[in-house]
């Protein structure tokens, strides 16, 4: 049977295949470029460490729901729901994931195609002798353009679709598990850089030393929406891949090393921007340029910073691929099941719309800055509906199927496939599913949308 039809459906052939993948998705722009800069804007460890904490007791647990859900029903994010609760209202569950799904690629691209054009600054030796001050102006300048930033996100979409296209065995199985373990000896190199840069210590504690009193209702609900954007959790991408996982294998070791490992990156990340942003007299809450400011001041003061520079920045654009794949694939599944058509006339619709999304977003840097709402442009009104809304929505709503629709009887059954079932560890999770996770979620989204205050 062809891979297109619709009857016969990909699925991932290792083990090892499926935990890149997964990581693949999880470790992308959020980990590099979000997590610091959102770290920087909300006051450093207080934000970390409650971020920490949601990662454990909400990600962590609605990670492992979307697996299950996803290698049971066999099915997109929005078909899932329909083939396991029919005829009931949850199938809109899966549909506000392919909603966020579409709204986050649409400026993910964006941000993809920044890195796109800081690999050519790279190879141009554009960063040489520049000052903060002027590596600042450079990237603000650059991304104020109405032209090139958008040559560059339509070539990263252009990438995307490629892969997808190809599908999920050749094309993202593939090049997630030879990529993902370069990037991370680079950050490390560059870890190594910043941490003995003159003045690196006050980074490492405006990271690792908490001032809780810093923390706003705010704050707190973009590092629960930050958590589920780094794990691309809400967002029907790890329903979509669960739905490829063979019976074969344990859902719960894979959640929870694609778990830590994202969390690591995004630490290590961390250490490698704060000490150079101290030591570089740059402000921590700069924004959505923090990282595209802080490393090419890192790249000049190392030796082969120049190679360094052009290497970060390819697997920067690698990672955020394999991270957007998994994004459109939530969108080309969907319109595939649901609407009925091909893999590559699926693949070039949604491609062909979020693309167009893409170039308002891209816009709104610039030529569309001054038309804001809710004092947002229109990049940062997707990034923060989608994060801090569509995701924790989904993710409570996601928590509230399997710990109280589902329960205990059928999680255990479709866990026990490929893995031994630890009751305790069993009782932890249905008993994070079905009150930590949807209470945790509750609070902090009315607090954070200033329903109430304590
Ligand atoms: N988890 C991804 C990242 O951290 C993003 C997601 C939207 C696929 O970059």
């Amino acid at each position: 049977m062809s891979k297109n039809s619709l009857s016969s459906r990909d699925v991932f052939t290792s083990r090892l295949g499926v935990i890149a993948a997964a990581a693949g998705s999880a470790v992308g722009l959020g980990n590099i470029w979000k997590f610091p800069y959102i770290t920087g804007v909300y006051g450093g460890a207080a934000f970390l460490f409650v971020y920490l904490g949601f990662i454990a007791l909400i990600g962590l647990p609605i990670m492992l729901s979307e697996f299950t859900i996803g290698r049971k029903s066999k099915s997109n994010a929005f078909g899932a729901f329909k083939k396991l609760a029919p005829g009931s209202p949850w199938k809109f569950v899966g549909m506000l994931g392919v909603a966020a799904a579409f709204m986050i690629l649409s400026f993910y691209g964006v941000v993809a195609g920044w890195s796109i054009d800081y690999i050519i600054k790279s190879v141009t030796d554009s960063f040489a002798s520049k000052s903060p001050d002027e590596l600042d102006s450079m990237f603000t300048q650059f991304i104020e353009q109405p032209g090139l930033p958008i040559v560059y996100q339509l070539s990263f979409m252009l990438m995307t679709m490629a892969i997808v296209i190809i599908g999920v065995k050749d094309g993202i199985e593939k090049y997630a598990k030879i990529l993902m373990p370069i990037l991370i000896l680079i950050i490390l190199v560059l870890d190594v850089r910043a941490i003995t840069l003159d003045g690196a210590k006050e980074g490492l504690n405006f990271l690792f030393h908490p001032d809780f009193s810093k923390l706003t209702g705010e704050g707190v609900l973009s590092a629960l929406g930050h958590a589920f954007f780094s794990l691309s959790l809400g967002m029907g991408t790890l329903i979509t891949y669960g739905s490829y996982i063979g019976n074969q294998n344990n859902l719960a070791k894979t959640a929870l090393q694609v778990t830590v490992a994202d969390t690591l990156i995004a630490i290590l990340a961390g250490v490698a921007i704060f000490p150079a942003v101290f030591a570089f007299g740059i402000e921590p809450s700069s924004g959505p340029g923090l990282v595209f400011i802080t490393l090419p001041n890192v790249f000049q003061q190392m030796p082969g910073g120049f190679f360094f520079s052009i290497l970060f920045f390819l697997l920067l654009t690698v990672a955020a691929l394999t991270s957007s794949i998994s994004i459109l694939e939530v969108v080309v599944a969907y319109f595939r099941e649901e609407l009925k058509i091909k893999r590559k006339l699926a693949t070039i619709l949604a491609t062909a719309m979020i693309a167009i999304v893409g170039v308002f977003c891209s816009l709104s840097m610039g030529l569309l800055k001054e038309n804001t709402l809710f004092g947002l442009n229109f990049f940062d009104l997707l990034d923060w509906i989608s994060a801090n809304m569509l995701l924790p929505l989904g993710g409570l709503f996601i928590s509230l199927f399997i710990g109280w629709y589902w329960g205990r009887e059928k999680i255990e059954e479709e866990l026990a496939k490929g893995a031994g079932v630890v009751s305790w560890l069993l009782s932890v999770f249905i008993f994070l599913v079905k009150f930590i996770a949807p209470g945790a979620i509750a609070i902090v989204f009315l607090h954070g949308l200033g329903v109430f205050n304590f």
